[in-house]
């Protein structure tokens, strides 16, 4: 009975064999370890329950099935009420000098130290299931494990939100998610709920500005910036505080992807963003981000047109400048997802000595909110014992049992004060060292009002707009009309274009033009917004593209009769240039070269499309483009590519797909045929120089 498999790796270590049944059974040998059961007790068969007879019912008695089986029915969590889809990764902050004026914060006293650091990156409203090119914010959580505890920032990748005052953010979530009684749309906001709230909230005009905008819609999570979002406070050994905004700035550059991209991405491979992650961290290419801290005192705060308190509002870089303070790498991918991406908390108020709150009414809502989820989603006030979320200094308290309670302290005693000596007696406060808040002085009637320093909803909203290329403000005029056409009730619509007026009024009936509808009367407005806010280059993310194309792909779509030695030259150029190749050809099998050998393929045309890379190349032979000119998969692919304002490369047998594909004989600045672009450069250097502009917005 017993037969040798020829499976690899481990499979080979050991003998397969098939069983009474017909079923294959693994034995344990070589590496593979016996089987036990939780309690530890070795399990001889892990194919059949046990039961009177081969065909006879089953014995209730099989303690291993009924283990193994209550055990799969309580494998989920619940799945966190909003940035439920993420992923994450390990890493380290490396602080670059200390900042002892500014802070006590022992993370910030020794140059060139590391620290551990663990980040979650997210989607905010789909389910755990759902695609990674959403039109969505992204949750940028980073934990770090300091010598002084656990500091969380629990940021986005806008540095702005929706409301002003936590009290909305239940309303704000249920609106954004799938509407309660048909249970869609996923993990979208183009739907009635999600604007009829929006309009209604005046608030959130500035926020819907960056929502609309490409930052919705990142690349990858390497090319994105992270924020704090609110204003926080640094304070001293000595008790000086200032505020403080934090930026996480990657230094792979910005980079997002178009509207028709993300959808078709979506269907191409839903786990988009996590892929990338995975394969740049497998194949050693680390994300790195620098940590920004933009500071200011309470005489700024006061000469500032906006409340600093007030998370509707960022402060422009130009007028505070970002002062970059460290760096985080990301190196490592988990070992396990449940463990550490699932199970890993974050908590706004997770932070050491050295930084503190301020009174933003969402942050200090958000300080309630994040300890009370934590505990519903992982079930026992014990989960700062899972490793992924336990300090990695000493921490010592009196805090004792509950569910699943794996730090147990020893000796006798459980609370403080008490009089034994020595371990015995348990850990003490210590007020020179330990967490102290900053003093700060608070002297008014308790009241539910808003303050009226936030009433101005539309001055950012304005400033957002102007800093946008032109390409970039085309591009948050579809969003806007995309989701809008989505929105079933026209007076939705209408509503949104009348705060839309208070932005920008070409934006207004460019919009009201895009949805075929009448121009409404201008929103009344809170407070007149400010005029003459200067542009903030820093706020468009085609201002702050990459310096290269390191870290980015290039697909390059093969055919039979393609000449090897082509494929080979545009790889190795790529790969000096710090890209990586992903090679599509219309069989996973590869494309059979002139010269006889095989171009391994990594993807074949229809799985492969030309969405899911940065640049892409055509090589053919003149047989294998006229094949590909015949099958829609491939013309699809050039012509997306072409659409989507990509840099191509094609050599000249690939010129009848081109054609099929419908592109333009003469070509563009952005497009090398036969190796020369329409502005004369030539050669694959040349043609990696140009993608590192990553697309040819000039192209109509
Ligand atoms: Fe939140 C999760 C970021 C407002 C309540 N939030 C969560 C995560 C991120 C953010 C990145 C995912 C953490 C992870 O990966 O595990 N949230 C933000 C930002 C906000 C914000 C940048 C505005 C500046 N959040 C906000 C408010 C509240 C919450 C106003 C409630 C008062 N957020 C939560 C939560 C979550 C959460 C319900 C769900 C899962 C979790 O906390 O651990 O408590």
């Amino acid at each position: 009975m017993a037969k040798l498999t020829s499976k690899t790796d481990t499979a080979s270590q050991t003998e397969d064999f098939t069983g009474t049944g017909g079923e294959t059974r693994q034995v344990a040998g070589g590496d593979r370890p016996t089987m036990t059961t939780a309690q530890g007790i070795p399990v001889s068969d892990d194919q059949n329950t046990l039961r009177q007879g081969a065909r006879g019912p089953a014995l209730m008695e099989d303690f291993h099935f009924r283990e193994k089986m209550f055990h799969f029915d309580h494998e989920r969590i619940p799945e966190r009420v909003v940035h439920a889809r993420g992923y994450g990764a390990h890493g380290f902050f490396e602080t670059y000098e200390p900042l002892t004026d500014l802070t006590s914060a022992d993370i910030f006293q020794r140059k060139g130290e590391r620290t551990p650091a663990f980040v979650r990156f997210s989607t905010v409203a789909g389910n755990k299931g759902s695609a990674d090119l959403a039109r969505d914010v992204r949750g940028f959580a980073v934990k770090l494990y300091t010598q002084e505890g656990n500091w969380d920032i629990v940021g986005n990748n806008i540095p702005v939100f929706f409301i002003q005052d936590a009290m909305k953010f239940p309303d704000l979530i249920h609106a954004a998610k799938e509407e309660p009684d048909r249970a869609f749309p996923q993990a979208q906001t183009a739907h009635d709920n999600f604007w009829d709230f929006a309009s209604l909230s005046p608030e959130s005009v500035h926020m819907l500005m960056w929502a609309m905008s490409d930052r919705a819609i990142p690349r990858s999570f390497r090319f994105m910036e992270g924020f704090g979002v609110h204003t926080f406070r640094m304070v001293n050994a000595e008790g000086k505080s200032h505020f403080v905004k934090f930026h996480w700035k990657p230094k792979q550059g910005l980079q997002s992807v178009t509207w028709d991209e993300a959808v078709k991405i979506n269907g191409a491979d839903p786990d988009f963003h996590r892929r990338d992650m995975w394969n740049a961290i497998q194949s050693g290419d680390y994300p790195e981000w620098e940590l920004g801290l933009q500071v200011f005192d309470e005489d700024f705060a006061d000469s500032f047109d906006f409340d600093i308190l007030d998370a509707t509002k960022l402060i422009p870089e130009e007028l505070v400048p970002v002062q970059i303070v460290g760096r985080l790498v990301l190196n490592r991918m988990v070992d396990n997802f449940f463990a550490e991406t699932e199970q890993v908390a974050f908590h706004t108020a997770n932070v050491p000595p050295g930084v503190d709150f301020t009174d933003d009414p969402l942050l200090q809502g958000r300080n309630f909110s994040y300890l009370d989820t934590q505990l519903k989603r992982l079930g026992s006030p014990n989960f700062t014992h899972l490793p992924i979320n336990a300090p990695k200094c000493p921490f010592h308290s009196f805090q004792q049992d509950g569910h699943m309670a794996m730090h147990n302290p020893k000796g006798r005693a459980n609370y403080e004060p008490n009089s034994w000596s020595g371990e015995a007696a348990g850990p003490r406060e210590n007020p020179a060292k330990g967490f102290t808040s900053y003093p700060e002085e608070v002297s008014a009637p308790k009241v539910r009002e808003r303050s009226e320093t936030f009433a101005d909803h539309y001055s950012q909203a304005r400033q957002f707009y102007i800093s946008q290329t032109e390409t970039e403000q085309t591009h948050i005029r579809d969003a806007f009309a995309f989701e809008l056409s989505k929105v079933e009730t026209p007076a939705i619509r209408s509503r949104v274009l009348s705060h839309l007026q208070h932005v920008d009024m070409d934006l207004a009936t460019s919009l009201a033009d895009a949805l075929g509808m009448e121009l409404p009367d201008k929103a009344d407005a809170a407070r007149e917004p400010l005029t003459g806010l200067e542009p903030s280059p820093a706020l468009s993310i085609l201002k702050n593209g990459p310096k290269s194309f390191a870290g980015r792909i290039l697909g390059i779509l093969v055919s039979d009769g393609v000449d090897a030695a082509e494929v080979d030259a545009l790889k190795k150029a790529a790969e000096k240039a710090g890209a990586k190749v992903v090679v599509v050809a219309p069989r996973i099998g590869g494309a059979k070269a002139k010269d006889g050998s095989i171009i391994p393929a990594q993807e074949k045309t229809d799985g492969g499309p030309s969405v899911l890379f940065d640049a892409v190349a055509v090589l053919t032979s003149s047989e294998g483009a006229e094949t590909l000119a015949q099958m829609h998969a491939a013309k699809t692919w050039v012509a997306d590519a072409f659409a989507h304002k990509k840099f191509l490369w094609a050599n000249a047998p690939a010129m009848p797909l081109l054609q099929a594909a419908g592109l333009p004989k003469d070509p563009d600045a952005g497009m090398f045929l036969d190796g020369t672009s329409g502005d004369g450069a030539s050669g694959p250097d040349a043609f990696l120089r140009a993608c590192a502009a990553l697309r040819f917005w000039d192209r109509s």
